[in-house]
């Protein structure tokens, strides 16, 4: 796959169907009775894919977001009025600053860029993403991780009134993931708060959000609360679900394939109906930049 320094969704897209979009998107938040939010300033990054990426219609309306419902509309239709303001995180665990954050504050200090990434879901399909966000990293420098610390445990808000999924018990609330210190601290790694340059969607994990780009989406926690430094590997909602299909890792791999099907290709979003399948890229295309980090691991025990 190929990088390009500094590149901007805007430059990558057709300025038509740029212009389209944000016509698009204006119309989209109109029709959601929400204002037309100001622009986020973000620098562009060399992190960025010049694949194409998908529209803010696509992005916003074909989601997983078990809390909200099963299906894959159901983020965009039944998100609307998830509380957003006041939200904070709870940092803690084996940091120096341990806290209760507000958004703001979780912010503070912390360089905004744009990073188009590619996103593959373990179920087989793809998108193309122009997220808004920073590194982790910065975030956890900045609240001191203690020697001890080898994992991050990431917890998403539990708030059955408001996500009516979570009336649901197939799944244990709240969704929990986690990540080795070393993937967290990765510069690839980052929280999002925006796509497309406005503010995250609700059905996209608003306001605050992972985005790990060489892990199978489910890595990928919304709508978080609590970040937790930890010695041990954290227990992670899939996991817990179907440990045999999901494993702690999750990394993008088209060699090892998932119990009930294929993992060698997968369906772009958008692509249209008579679009072929494109070939799965190991680490989903960023195997340069985080290969190194499971040097002499065994990937298939490792799934
Ligand atoms: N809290 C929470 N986070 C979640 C999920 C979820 O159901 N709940 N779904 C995951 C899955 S399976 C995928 S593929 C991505 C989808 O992100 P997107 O809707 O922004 O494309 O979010 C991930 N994060
Ligand atoms: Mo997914």
């Amino acid at each position: 796959m190929a990088w390009k320094p500094d590149l901007k969704w805007s430059e990558v897209t057709p300025k038509a169907a740029w212009l389209n979009r944000r016509a698009l998107m204006t119309g989209a938040l109109a029709a959601a009775g929400m204002p037309a939010l100001a622009r986020i300033k973000a620098n562009p990054s060399a992190f960025s894919t010049d694949e194409t990426p998908n529209t803010l219609e696509e992005i916003t309306s074909y989601n997983n977001f078990y809390e909200f419902g099963w299906d894959k509309g159901d983020a965009a239709a039944l998100s609307g009025n998830l509380t957003l303001d006041p939200w904070s995180v709870e940092i803690g665990g084996l940091v120096e600053r341990p806290g209760t954050y507000d958004l703001a504050d979780v912010m503070k200090g912390q360089p905004l860029e744009e990073r188009i990434y590619r996103l593959r879901c373990v179920e087989a399909w793809s998108m193309v993403i122009p997220w808004i966000g920073f590194q982790l990293s910065g975030l956890l420098d900045r609240v001191g991780v203690k020697p001890g610390a080898k994992h991050v445990a990431f917890q998403t808000l539990l708030r059955p009134e408001e996500m009516p999924g979570q009336n649901g018990r197939s799944i244990d609330w709240p969704y929990v993931e986690g990540l080795r210190l070393d993937e967290a601290m990765h510069p690839l790694t980052i929280l999002a708060t925006g796509l497309y340059g406005e503010d995250l969607p609700r059905p996209n994990g608003a306001p605050i959000r992972l985005v790990v780009p060489w892990k199978y989406g489910f890595k990928s926690i919304k709508s978080i609360v609590k970040i937790t430094l930890t010695e041990q590997q954290p227990p992670t909602t899939w996991n817990l679900l179907q440990p045999q299909e999901y494993g702690f890792y999750a990394n993008v791999n088209p060699t090892v394939d998932h119990p009930r099907w294929s993992q060698a290709t997968e369906r772009r979003i958008g692509g249209g109906l008579f679009a072929g399948r494109e070939e799965t890229l190991m680490f989903n295309g960023y195997a340069d930049q985080v290969a190194g980090l499971y040097s002499g691991m065994d990937l298939r025990t490792n799934y």
